[in-house]
């Protein structure tokens, strides 16, 4: 039997208030990490996203409306490679309009989903994009005008990771065990365990900040991971918050990859700021 290891990655906020974790329902952290599906995006018909509202207990007993790509928060981990076409379909099932912005992704203009490509409720949007992109961790969300903060904030989010076959990665790369997605977001949440979102004076002038730390979609979850090299794709996807990672135990890791992908070597320390929607890959020795 292999040996495991349990992983404990502590997020601190910088320059902001103590996470309040003095609630009732927050008491049971240590969920299971849930690992988000992957969706193989290729040329042809079939990869379709669906922006549909669902509900989730975030807090146990208490439901929160949310929305989700195909799934009722967050969307799933949509892998690209490079060198292939991908087409993509994405159905608007909500009753606003959106976007699906691939953040980080070089592609034209027209084809970013940025701003200027919101569709409306019953609408579709299927780009083809052209992948000539090194391989990285990337991002993607609705952006539309003016309700980017609300649509993230909801779960119109996900990870992105391309591939490229040109490169022989000798890093962990067996997604799921021992390459893992790590989307960390604040939220807040009323007395009864609500997920909410409503902006104060404060929020307006510095940003929105939940009290709670969610990574994948789950309050302080918890990972088990193989011993020996695990590889950790870190992304940002809170609406305002700056993270300080670094492990309870101090140990070292190696940062392997950035917002614009792999680094020429990796680059050895004890802890990583991510500001928001900026993505890191780390290795960790846990043998
Ligand atoms: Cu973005």
């Amino acid at each position: 039997m292999r040996r495991r290891k349990f992983l404990s990655l502590a997020a601190a906020s910088l320059a902001t208030p103590a996470l309040n974790i003095s609630r009732a329902w927050a008491a049971e952290p240590g969920a299971p990490l849930p690992i988000p599906e992957v969706m193989e995006i290729g040329p042809g018909a079939g990869n379709t996203l669906d922006a549909i509202r669902g509900t989730r207990e975030f807090t146990g007993g208490a439901t929160s409306e949310t929305w989700g790509y195909s799934q009722d928060y967050l969307g799933p981990l949509l892998r690209f490679r490079r060198g292939r076409t991908a087409n993509i379909s994405v159905m608007n099932r909500l009753d606003e309009p959106i976007t699906a912005h691939w953040h980080g992704m070089h592609v034209p203009g027209y084809l970013d989903g940025g701003p200027q490509l919101a569709f409306g409720p019953g609408e579709t949007w299927a780009p083809e994009l052209p992948v000539d992109h090194p391989a990285a961790t990337l991002f993607y969300h609705s952006h539309v005008h003016g309700r980017t903060g609300p649509q993230v904030y909801r779960g119109l989010a996900g990870m992105i990771v391309i591939d490229d076959p040109e490169i022989d990665d000798p890093l962990p790369h067996d997604y799921g065990v021992n390459d893992f997605p790590l989307i960390v977001q604040d939220r807040r949440f009323d007395r009864s365990g609500r997920m909410t979102y409503s902006l104060g004076m404060m929020d307006r002038m510095h940003g929105f900040q939940g009290d709670q730390i969610l990574v994948n979609g789950v309050i302080r979850p918890k990972l088990t991971v193989p011993a020996g090299l695990v590889r950790l794709r870190i992304l940002n996807a809170s609406n305002a918050r700056v993270y300080d990672f670094r492990f309870t135990d101090g140990r070292q890791f190696h940062q392997v990859a950035s917002d614009g992908g792999l680094l020429a070597r990796p680059l050895a320390m004890a802890s990583l700021q991510l500001d928001g929607a900026e993505r890191a890959e780390i290795v960790v020795e846990f043998s």
